[in-house]
């Protein structure tokens, strides 16, 4: 599940206790009395689709059972503080805190996954709700084999504390081992220059990934126009020109995007620090490249 909606952007959870902070929970309060319309102080199917069709990339059918979880008093609607819990588990998976998310409320995700209320998650809640925090069923496969300590294919309370202690456990361990965002999008961006043979990437820059010495100058300028390009959402109509190199970025950036979508996400991260290089650059020489 990916969260899409520019308003849940602007929500955070408070680190220590995993929950909207003030200022969210306020935001979130009011998103959920205009999605209420009528004023009846819940949220029926059709209000709860449209706001989450709105803020996730879920299907239909995915929306109508998240709809189901969560009209936890079984109501037929969503009341606020159903929809309180829903808006903080989106917004931790927006901040990629899920499993954070799940090791602070442990007791609340396994009532949530626990469909049927018998007290164990048996494998086929855990695929049908799995989509909520992202698991993969491969990953569901995999969880089953090692904390299913008693292999019936249930887990118990125990067994899915153990287990969400590992993942945040394998989070940490995840989040140490990953480059961070800038190096990773400039290997990124190196490996298809390399592959689409650009004739403006000097020799001996191979190596360098930093975008640190002169020789990888070229290919940390396309990053970061490519960069200033996605987030300013400007079309590369408007950026027509007889130089091969912003031609060549152009077609790259392209291809980037029709590669990869998540990238997008992940390069607006890093727009600051590529508009500040930009700008250097700009400064610098008379040959710069703008979007
Ligand atoms: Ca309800
Ligand atoms: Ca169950």
């Amino acid at each position: 599940m990916k969260v899409k909606w520019g308003f849940l952007k602007r929500l955070h959870l408070d680190h220590t206790y995993g929950l909207l902070t003030a200022r969210s929970a306020y935001l979130c309060f009011q998103a959920f009395n205009l999605l209420d319309w009528r004023g009846e102080g819940s949220l029926d199917d059709v209000q709860f689709h449209a706001f989450m069709s709105i803020a996730t990339d879920l299907t239909e059918k995915h929306i109508y059972k998240v709809f189901d979880i969560f009209d936890l008093d079984r109501s037929g609607s969503v009341e606020f503080d159903e929809f309180y819990l829903l808006t903080s588990i989106l917004v931790a998976i927006k901040d990629n805190q899920g499993k954070q998310f799940m090791y602070q409320h442990w007791r609340t995700c396994f009532e949530i996954l626990d469909e049927d209320g018998g007290r164990t998650i048996s494998l086929t809640e855990f695929c049908t709700l799995g989509f909520l925090f992202n698991f993969t069923p491969r990953a569901i496969q995999n969880i089953y084999k090692e904390f299913d300590v008693a292999g019936n294919m249930e887990l118990d309370y125990s067994e899915f504390r153990l287990f969400v202690l590992a993942a945040i456990e394998m989070q940490k361990r995840l989040d140490n081992e990953i480059d961070p965002l800038p190096t990773r999008i400039y290997k990124y961006v190196q490996s298809h220059l390399q592959k689409m043979n650009l004739p403006f990437l000097k020799k001996g820059s191979e190596e360098d990934v930093n975008g640190q010495s002169q020789g990888s100058e070229p290919m940390l300028m396309v990053a970061a126009q490519m960069v200033r390009r996605i987030t300013t959402g400007r079309s590369a109509s408007r950026s027509v020109t007889k130089s091969t190199e912003r031609r060549n970025s152009i077609a790259l950036s392209q291809q980037l995007l029709e590669e990869d979508g998540d990238l997008e996400a992940q390069l607006g991260n890093v727009k600051e620090e590529a508009e500040d290089v930009l700008s250097v650059k700009e400064g610098e020489k008379d040959t710069s490249i703008t979007v």
